[in-house]
């Protein structure tokens, strides 16, 4: 009985997932991305890597926006600074892995985390020969974004893919799933992207920006079909793949990470609270539940955190080609 039901889940959330997509606004640019996918994948897929092929990871990063009308002037938005996909990011990196990134426009970028806020102003300056010079104070933080990122790309390892919306967040998560199938348990998806539970449905969205004359504005939402299942049972049923859960009352959040394992069958959860998220996270998997800390002032969880995902992940291809 239980099996049935659980069969009549799935088919429900495939379908559920399949009026999402046809009823989304087309995305701009799909040719131009897969185009970036599968250049990226094959270049890849062919080079040595760790034990094996060289792996890719799908690092998701930043919030995802619900806009409430289709010519957008207003829109719903959640607090992710992409924080943790970009500096996870660079981890993987060093692991060598090759990383799909998959951001929130405007949010924190891979090896940028150093530079202030506002990099282009406060970290040059004019000389009195017109040149443009790095600040002293600035300097260091200058040369390793730079350096980093500029190597990561130009070897080919990193593509960094932007989106704004929960539309284009799963329309370009559902072709970057699909092109990475090839590389099957090399593939890894790291999902910390914080992904809204609720939309406005395209067809039901006010098409021109919403009036205050008709006083207060009264909003159903639809739920946002539960993606997790139909990427681990469609788009890459062999790839391993993390997804994040983040809860602000600590009493109910390994539960709900629990949950999400056995649910969307998740090979790791990392659970995380909102206001010691960049000290301590939980790792949970089927068989232990891992307290992950930062070492100290200077040093970020997610050192130890990729390293422990790194393993787990060696572990599971190794399993596969047993
Ligand atoms: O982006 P950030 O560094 O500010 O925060 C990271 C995070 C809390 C968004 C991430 O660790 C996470 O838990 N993402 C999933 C959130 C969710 O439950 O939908």
């Amino acid at each position: 009985m239980d099996v049935v039901n659980n069969l009549d889940a799935v088919d429900e959330t495939s379908f559920q997932a399949k009026s999402f997509f046809e009823s989304a606004p087309l995305l701009k640019d799909a040719d131009s991305i897969s185009g970036k996918l599968t250049q990226f994948i094959l270049q890849n897929s062919s080079l040595t890597g760790i034990e094996g092929p060289r792996r890719v990871v799908c690092v998701t990063s930043g919030g995802t926006t619900v806009p409430l009308e289709q010519r957008c002037v207003r829109y719903i938005d959640n607090f992710s600074s992409g924080h943790r996909g970009a500096t996870s990011t660079e981890y993987f990196l060093k692991s060598g892995y090759s990383v799909i990134f998959l951001y929130r426009r405007g949010t924190c970028q891979p090896y940028c985390r150093s530079l202030p806020d506002d990099p282009l102003l406060e970290c040059f300056k004019l000389a009195s020969d017109s040149s443009i010079q790095v600040q002293e104070s600035h300097a260091e933080a200058v040369k390793s974004a730079i350096g980093g990122h500029h190597d990561a790309v130009s070897q080919g390892y990193l593509l960094k893919l932007p989106f704004t919306t929960i539309f284009e967040y799963l329309q370009i998560l559902r072709l970057i799933a699909t092109s990475m199938k090839i590389l099957g348990p090399s593939a890894l998806f790291y999902l910390a992207a914080a992904v809204s539970d609720f939309y406005v449905p395209w067809e039901s969205m006010a098409v021109h920006k919403i009036q205050s004359a008709s006083g207060p504005l009264d909003m159903r939402l639809a739920q946002v079909p539960k993606m997790l299942s139909v990427l681990r049972k469609e788009w890459a049923p062999t790839a391993f793949c993390v997804s994040f859960k983040l809860e602000t009352d600590t009493e109910i959040l390994l539960e709900k990470a629990g949950a999400a394992l056995k649910k969307y069958k998740m090979h790791a959860v990392v659970a995380n609270e909102l206001s010691t998220r960049k000290e301590v996270v939980i790792l949970v998997t089927e068989s232990e539940k891992k307290l992950v800390y930062r070492e100290n002032n200077q040093s970020d969880v997610e050192s130890p955190l990729i390293k422990l995902l790194v393993e787990k992940h060696s572990t599971y291809i190794r399993d596969l080609n047993a």
